[in-house]
């Protein structure tokens, strides 16, 4: 079959909403646009356990202790899908993790910020898993199978994420004391704005949403998730008690929108370039434990080696004596 006929295959597939399987033929941009977003996606999750995982050993109650523990472990998890649902596409682990140490990968600029006090817990699960959901329940009908299978999983554990993040600033606004509040609030003031950039640069200055609508990547543009995340969790900080630190917000009759101020863009590429609060310090963090966890990888090759060989024996020996 020659090249076109091929291209209007996959055309009329991604018309259609029939899924693109890792062995179907795909325009090579559409693959290379597929490993940039799922490797970046799978390497936020991993370097995203950083900030909560720092307070696994100072969470206040045995209960809070499990459910942080839980949470942190399925963000683990689902880099290790989202790694094998980037592998289908035709690259190894192994380049990826290099892409990701040596700087030419990316992971979401809000993983570059620092979790101060407890409360950062509940701001967190509230606004960065709420973030991650709004923009990964469309994923969840990206055209690609493999990467919309993943997120299939990803999404009912992250709602898990978000409730226990509201529930635990729930516990300190209504049933705590005046500083716990004041934490909450602080907690807020810093991480609101980190969340709203996490949906990427505005439309207008955003080199990929434009294909990857048109290839059903993605289901809906950076802006249109930023506004509906506003739009849901400006009322949820309102039920608890939590003012949300941007002075311009406003209730939009019009269009049934908030209006929100001006986002410092300058702090969002000052980040994503590496130049975070804690950009450096995560990186030297994974460096290290991809290098502490060099034995464990070729120990369970090793194994996994010595297991196949027996295998085949096994397989020769049953083939000669049915012979
Ligand atoms: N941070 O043209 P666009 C989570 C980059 S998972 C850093 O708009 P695109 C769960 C972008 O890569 C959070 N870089 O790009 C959790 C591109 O650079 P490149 C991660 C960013 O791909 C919770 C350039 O800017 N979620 O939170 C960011 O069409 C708690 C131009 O941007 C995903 O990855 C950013 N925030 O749209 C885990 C979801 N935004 O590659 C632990 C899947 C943009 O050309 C604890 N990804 N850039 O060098 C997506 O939906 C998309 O890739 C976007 C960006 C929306 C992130």
């Amino acid at each position: 079959m020659t090249e076109p006929s091929l291209q209007q295959q996959f055309d009329e597939k991604v018309a259609s909403e029939i899924a693109i399987e890792p062995r179907d033929w795909m325009p090579d941009d559409y693959r290379k646009t597929l490993i940039r977003q799922i490797s970046q996606h799978a390497h936020s999750e991993i370097v995203g356990m950083l900030p909560e995982g720092n307070w696994i050993t100072r969470a206040p109650s045995l209960r809070r202790k499990a459910v942080l523990l839980a949470k942190v472990q399925d963000e683990g998890g689902h880099g290790l899908y989202l790694y094998s649902a980037a592998e289908t596409l035709g690259i190894s682990r192994d380049e990826m993790i290099e892409q990701l140490h040596s700087g030419k990968a990316k992971y979401s600029s809000i993983f570059n910020y620092p979790t101060l006090t407890w409360a950062d817990m509940g701001a967190i699960g509230w606004l960065v898993d709420g973030a991650a959901i709004m923009n990964q329940v469309p994923l969840c009908r990206t055209s690609y199978g493999a990467y919309a299978t993943a997120m299939l999983k990803v999404c009912k554990e992250e709602s898990f994420h978000q409730r226990q993040g509201y529930d635990l600033l729930i516990q300190m606004c209504r049933h705590g004391t005046p500083e716990q509040k004041a934490m909450c609030q602080d907690a807020l003031n810093r991480w609101w704005w980190p969340s709203i950039m996490m949906f990427g640069p505005p439309d207008a200055d955003s080199p990929h949403t434009q294909q990857s609508m048109e290839w059903r990547i993605k289901r809906f543009t950076n802006d249109e998730l930023r506004q509906k995340f506003i739009d849901v969790t400006v009322e949820q900080a309102r039920l608890i008690g939590l003012t949300v630190p941007d002075p311009d917000l406003k209730w939009n009759e019009a269009t049934g929108h908030y209006d929100y101020g001006k986002i410092d863009w300058e702090e969002f590429w000052n980040v994503v370039k590496g130049n975070g609060p804690c950009n450096k310090q995560r990186l030297e963090t994974r460096k290290k434990a991809w290098e502490n966890g060099a034995w464990v990888r070729e120990a369970a090759s090793a194994y996994a080696g010595k297991r196949r060989q027996r295998q085949q024996e096994k397989n020769a020996a049953a083939e000669a004596a049915a012979a």
